[in-house]
């Protein structure tokens, strides 16, 4: 694992079938039994401005966002396009915050989605493990690609991914709220 990134090593069946998932029009639930099947959380769309004073390299990017919850794990993806050129090369953290995605407040997406929180543990532990991580580099087509695999399944509410101006650190901070995208299930 990665604790800077938050990016981890996914089984290769995993990542292929979660791929797979974003890429195809039709969702098909899995055929097993009622206990095993997979909830299947997924969103896209143009990101929100948080700063709206200030132009910056997403104010004109889409994202789509993947998340398949089973048997108390997720694998969750996100990817983005349309991001400005410019910044290719460098690295933004994004992560699954509890709050909604809301234009011009970023305040409002609160603070991360944290299971350890969620669990009622002071102070909870804030890693990959605990939280939905979901930095990724810019390539120089303006595009980005994340995929995290957690030991928790997000509860369901208005929730939003936030992408922020920093590489996330271990701490789980990454400045500044640059834009976000409503998760919503
Ligand atoms: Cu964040």
């Amino acid at each position: 694992m990665d604790p800077i990134g938050g990016v981890m090593t996914v089984p290769r069946y995993l990542a292929a079938a979660a791929v797979v998932l974003l890429t195809t029009a039709v969702v098909s639930t899995a055929p097993a039994q009622a206990t095993d099947a997979a909830e299947v959380v997924r969103a896209r769309g143009s990101l929100h401005d948080l700063q709206l004073s200030t132009t910056g390299p997403f104010d004109d990017a889409r994202a789509r966002f993947l998340m398949v919850q089973r048997q108390g794990s997720s694998v969750v993806i996100l990817k983005v396009r349309g991001i400005d050129q410019s910044v290719a090369g460098r690295t933004f953290g994004a992560h699954l915050h509890t709050g909604p995605c809301v234009t011009g407040n970023g305040a409002a997406a609160g603070p991360h989605y944290n299971a350890d929180t969620v669990a009622g543990h002071v102070p909870p532990r804030v890693d990959a493990s605990t939280e939905v991580w979901l930095d990724f580099e810019v390539t120089p087509a303006g595009k980005g690609f994340a995929i995290a695999r957690v030991p928790f399944t997000p509860l369901p509410g208005n929730r939003s991914v936030v992408i922020h101006e920093m590489p996330t650190d271990h701490h789980g901070a990454a400045g500044p709220r640059q834009a976000c995208l409503p998760v919503s299930w």
